[in-house]
């Protein structure tokens, strides 16, 4: 953590007077935007690459797009241009483009508005234009530039830029669709083959240069910018070469005349944690007459907020005027010293939350190490696709912060990330406002909480969501009703048939089946199919019920089976049912049921195929064989083949679980 004053670029520490004023990073060029001394960032920057990164982390691919986006890591060439202008120090001026293969088509040069050196450049004739348009471009977002869909706007400076490869002069424009945060906040203009320089040239009545020639071009004018790749044209000792290679080509020739570097530019931006609230972990800073900004020693960690600070509508952080808080002893000399009245971003806290889990009590430090490597990292994460790019990208940065600096054993925080889906009500996100929320404490006094549990798991995919639907809850409500009676209830009739022979085989692979779906369910976090096949289990059990006698082993280790399996979806339930039927306490300190893959294996059947209603072949099947694999089956045997030869298939029958038959002319 550090006031920012290392080039958000190229990462050089920069000198005091630097970070004061606006400035140009010296060895990149990239502007040093002006920032209040007193604001902490998070070097993030330093970890862009690695975070681009997901070697030990399984997260839903649209997690990792948006935090790749966010990331935004662009390989391309810094190119300096020449400035002609008298009486100006810089000589030069550097883009960012991940384009230096259009470097011939450049026609004229943008700076973002607020670009250190406008001010520099504009002649007197411009100046009032220039001043006027800066303000109107400040008051918009960075969003609200970017649109393509916005009408170009922009003023000429008086200034021309050095095309150091053709020696063209080409004037210098600002416009607001040139960021200064991006980049080297300015943009070689290249109207034939980017559609925002097209736009802005056609507006202006600059030249437009094709000089990446698409297939067949015959030398008309484009009617938009032409951004594939193609042949260059117009490009000097580089024309004839396919616009990928002379991307290469151009770029060594630049470095080789000193005047372009191939670089990587990322869209992500040092993390501002400074908040000027009460809220929030204080930042332990102190500074000091003499010794300037003093960190607080580990053993004074943590500062806590004063809770004598008076709230005054000032709109000041109340930290700042709280005496008790501000006036403190220098750690370094002893001297009076003021404290850092600025709070931490309550991100910063969801960074890393989770690692106290590991050890609550532990009062020598946030977390205890040995507790902390036993459990972490967490296995399962469960969160809203909300947070994607602030929070789990802060906690995967804090994480690999905190491992560089000896106090983790692991690269990402969360090992699998899992988004849940929204439970709506008529199509609709409930809200306060529409008066659409359902209150679940009523739910639970009606039914109770395994049915509300059970319903929510049940109401859809579990990453989807799902309607709330007060005929379902019922449902759930009346199946766990049925499994009460299934294991307490006594048989209505007294001389049933005893459960045996085939019938317990099939109850024993039916709950080893059982076991199995639910098991992979659960993993998967399938929770609606998991339930789905419960239900169905108790359904079958139901059956046997009525119609065998279940007084024997089997039944008890069948019913035994359902219990544990359904303790986690309904965990009161199951404990109470767990006692009344015998059990030792608890439920919930039993093993998982495992399965037996033998009792699972799918029945077979022996499929008979016959060409022509003679029988060719025969093959093993599983029972559950669709008829297209069936029939796709019987083609391709090759005793079959040998009587199709080169005759033509007519018809395919099938017979479920049977046979197929070929019929050919
Ligand atoms: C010339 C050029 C020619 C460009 C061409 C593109 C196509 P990404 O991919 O997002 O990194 N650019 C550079 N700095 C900018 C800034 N501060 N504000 C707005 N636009 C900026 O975008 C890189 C491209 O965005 C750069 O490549 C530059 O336009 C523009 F046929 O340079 B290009
Ligand atoms: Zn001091």
């Amino acid at each position: 953590m550090a006031p920012a004053n290392w080039c958000p670029q190229c990462q050089t520490v920069l000198a005091n007077e630097q970070v004061v004023g606006e400035g140009l990073c010296e060895r990149c060029g990239t502007p040093v935007i002006r920032r209040d001394l007193e604001q902490w960032f998070l070097r993030i920057t330093k970890y862009a690459d690695e975070l681009l990164e997901y070697t030990e982390a399984e997260w839903p691919e649209r997690i990792k797009v948006m935090q790749r986006n966010w990331i935004g890591r662009s390989t391309g060439v810094d190119i300096s241009f020449g400035i002609d202008i008298e009486g100006v120090d810089d000589k030069e001026i550097w883009v960012f483009t991940t384009r230096p293969d259009t470097i011939y088509g450049v026609t004229f040069f943008v700076l973002a508005p607020e670009h250190p050196l406008v001010e520099k450049l504009t002649t007197p004739e411009h100046k009032d234009e220039v001043q006027e348009y800066v303000e109107r471009a400040r008051s918009q977002t960075d969003i609200e530039r970017l649109s393509l869909e916005k009408e170009k706007t922009g003023v000429f400076i008086g200034a021309y830029a050095i095309n150091k490869l053709n020696g063209e002069r080409v004037p210098i424009w600002i416009a607001d669709y040139v960021l200064l945060s991006y980049g080297t906040g300015a943009v070689m203009g290249v109207p034939g083959h980017d559609q925002r320089d097209f736009e802005f040239a056609h507006d202006f009545g600059l030249p437009i240069r094709v000089v990446i020639a698409p297939e067949g071009w015959a030398g008309e004018e484009l009617e938009e910018a032409y951004v594939d790749p193609g042949t260059m044209v117009n490009s000097g000792q580089f024309d004839g070469m396919p616009s990928e290679q002379g991307m290469e080509a151009i770029s060594d020739f630049m470095e080789a005349n000193s005047y372009g570097i191939r670089t990587v530019r990322y869209r992500i931006r040092d993390w501002l944690i400074s908040r000027q609230r009460y809220w929030g972990a204080p930042i332990p800073i102190v500074y000091c007459d003499k010794c300037g900004t003093v960190p607080v020693p580990e053993s004074d960690l943590p500062v806590l907020l004063p809770e004598d600070a008076e709230f005054k509508p000032t709109g000041e952080s109340p930290l700042k005027y709280c005496e008790s808080f501000v006036n403190t002893t220098c750690p370094g000399c002893g001297g009076p010293a003021q404290r850092e009245t600025d709070t931490m971003d309550t991100f910063m806290c969801s960074n890393w939350y989770f690692l106290r889990y590991t050890s609550p009590g532990y009062d020598t430090g946030p977390y205890d190490p040995s507790k902390m490597a036993y459990w972490m990292p967490v296995d399962q994460y469960t969160g809203g696709a909300e947070h994607a790019t602030m929070h789990l990208l802060y906690a995967r940065f804090f994480n690999k912060a905190i491992r560089d600096l000896g106090l983790a054993g692991f690269n990402e925080p969360f090992t699998r990330l899992f988004n849940q889906g929204t439970i709506v009500m008529e199509r609709q996100k409930m809200s306060k406002s529409r008066g659409n929320v359902v209150n679940p404490d009523e739910y639970v006094a009606k039914l109770g909480a395994d049915t509300v549990r059970g319903y929510l798991m049940f109401i859809g995919p579990w990453d989807q969501g799902g309607g709330w639907d007060d005929s379902g809850i019922s449902g759930i409500s009346r199946w766990l009703n049925r499994v009460w009676n299934l294991v307490l209830e006594e048989q209505k009739s007294a001389n049933l048939p005893s459960l045996d022979g085939a019938a317990v085989t099939e109850l024993r692979r039916q709950t080893h089946k059982t076991v199995k779906r639910v098991t992979e369910d659960l993993e998967k976090f399938r929770f609606n199919t998991m339930l789905a096949a419960l239900m169905e289990f108790t359904n079958y059990l139901s059956k046997i019920k009525e119609t065998r006698s279940v007084a024997g082993e089997e039944w008890r280790e069948a019913t035994k089976t359902l219990l544990l399996l359904l303790a986690p979806s309904a965990p009161h339930i199951t404990e109470e049912l767990w006692e009344r039927v015998g059990y030792t306490y608890s439920i919930h300190n039993q093993s998982f049921p495992s399965w037996d893959e033998a009792m699972v294996v799918e029945e077979q059947v022996t499929l008979v195929i016959q060409v022509n209603g003679k029988l060719r072949d025969r093959v093993e099947v599983p029972v559950s064989i669709t008829e297209t694999e069936a029939r796709e089956l019987a083609l391709g045997s090759t005793r079959v083949q040998a009587y199709i030869n080169d005759r033509k298939v007519r018809n395919v029958i099938y017979v479920p679980g049977r046979l197929v038959n070929v019929v050919i002319s």
